[in-house]
């Protein structure tokens, strides 16, 4: 699949910061130290519905662990899936009486056109879980080989107790990931299985549900931890900087992943960091296609919010916490670009050298967004309060606000 068009990040002047960030695996923070190229692995949509702002400030934590590698002068390999074939998306197409193909492609050019005008950096190779067919086939006829595998009246089953890491990622108890795994797609109370956690790596054809060849698997379709699976290994390798995504996909999506994964290469770990964006919620509950107490980042575009103002709001909060979007949240979100865009448009102003060095420290210490934007908004105000002589201080501005949060200004 295509991804979409990369805006430009402007070089700044003096040294990125390594990133210090939360892996959810050890419970603390760690310093990544990526070699030139880091590499970095998102989880994204199931297109079966449009971007919401829960969405969009995942993403925007992540695109932040590119914005400050590339302020280091590292390259960054970042890789996305889209999960083009699943349950919820056949299950909304039914429902709506659309081509479930249709309804993914309709849903991901709209992801695509949100990213862009949210300038969110885009990953260099974007695939789509039914393009990843051919090479997950292969990924469980291996598992099924060395005995991590097993049918069940046609499906086939990861083993969990194959991987002696299984639970490193999420440090969860059993009960607690019984509870996670019926809630989020697993089948935990299904007959026959060997152990009721076991995520599904193949799903047997349906009838009236798409398949596809599956050499000694028979017809089916891939489960959803596999999918992921086979698209990093297949771009990034064992052993990359990040596996990113909402903290509602450190168990069982990450944690199955991780072992899939493991148990695949005899590697460990598959990623050095697990890191987790908090929940946005609306209305004091998660925002939720399934739920339907959505925002959308195109219905706020389509009603003529400024994409920065939009971005600004997400940054606003910090990627870890779980908040609320509410409409004043988008409102200060407004006033301070505004507030930001005047004081830039001035022909001089305070220095700004130490302002870089402020948003440089506040992201490399667990992407603290929220301290980035105070550090902005102390040098608008000195500017709006007794202005300054720097000439060269509102682009230096303007280009670090663009190149480590996004911001266009
Ligand atoms: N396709 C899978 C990942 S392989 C999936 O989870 N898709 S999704 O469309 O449901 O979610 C896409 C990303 O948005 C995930 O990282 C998910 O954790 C995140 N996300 C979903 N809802 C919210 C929310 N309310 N707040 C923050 N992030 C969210
Ligand atoms: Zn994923």
């Amino acid at each position: 699949m295509h991804a979409w068009p990369a805006s430009e990040v402007p070089a700044l002047p003096g040294q990125g910061r390594d990133l210090r960030i939360h892996d959810t695996a050890t419970g603390g923070l760690v310093t990544l130290d990526p070699g030139p190229v880091a590499r970095i692995y998102v989880c994204g949509i199931t297109p079966y519905d449009a971007t919401h702002l829960g969405h969009a400030a995942t993403y925007n934590a992540f695109d932040l662990v590119q914005r400050v590698w590339l302020d280091t002068k590292r390259q960054v390999h970042y890789v996305q899936n889209v999960t083009d074939v699943d349950d919820p998306l056949l299950e909304r197409a039914e429902r709506d009486g659309v081509d479930w193909v249709a309804l993914a492609e309709k849903e991901t050019a709209l992801f695509r056109e949100d990213m862009t005008a949210l300038r969110m950096l885009p990953p260099q190779h974007y695939i789509g879980a039914v393009e990843a067919i051919p090479g997950i086939v292969p990924l469980v006829e291996r598992l099924r080989e060395i005995g991590a595998a097993y049918e069940l009246e046609g499906d086939i089953y990861f083993s969990v107790e194959s991987d002696p890491h299984f639970g490193q990622v999420s440090n969860l108890d059993a009960a607690a990931m019984r509870l996670l795994s019926a809630e989020r797609g697993g089948d935990p109370d299904r007959p026959g299985k060997k152990n009721p956690l076991d995520p599904m790596l193949w799903m047997a054809a349906r009838e009236g549900e798409p398949s596809w060849d599956g050499g000694t698997l028979g017809r089916g379709r891939p489960g959803w931890h596999i999918e992921c699976v086979a698209i990093a290994l297949d771009h990034l390798g064992m052993g990359f900087d990040v596996q990113g995504g909402g903290s509602d996909l450190a168990f069982p999506h990450h944690e199955m992943g991780a072992s899939h994964a493991q148990v695949l290469t005899g590697e460990f770990p598959m990623a050095k960091a697990y890191v987790h964006a908090g929940m946005v919620a609306l209305h004091g509950e998660k925002m939720s296609k399934s739920k339907g107490n959505l925002v959308f980042v195109s219905k706020l575009r389509r009603d003529g919010v400024d994409p920065a103002a939009i971005r600004l709001a997400l940054l606003s909060h910090h990627y870890r916490a779980d908040w609320e979007w509410t409409d004043q949240v988008l409102q200060d979100a407004v006033a301070r670009l505004a507030r930001w865009r005047s004081a830039v448009s001035r022909p001089d102003g305070p220095p700004a050298g130490t302002l870089v060095e402020e948003i440089r420290e506040a992201l490399s210490n667990d992407l603290d967004a929220p301290a980035a934007l105070a550090a902005v908004d102390r040098w608008a105000a000195r500017q709006e309060q007794d202005g300054g002589t720097d000439t060269g201080a509102p682009g230096v501005v303007t280009r670090a606000v663009d190149a480590l949060l996004g911001v266009a200004l």
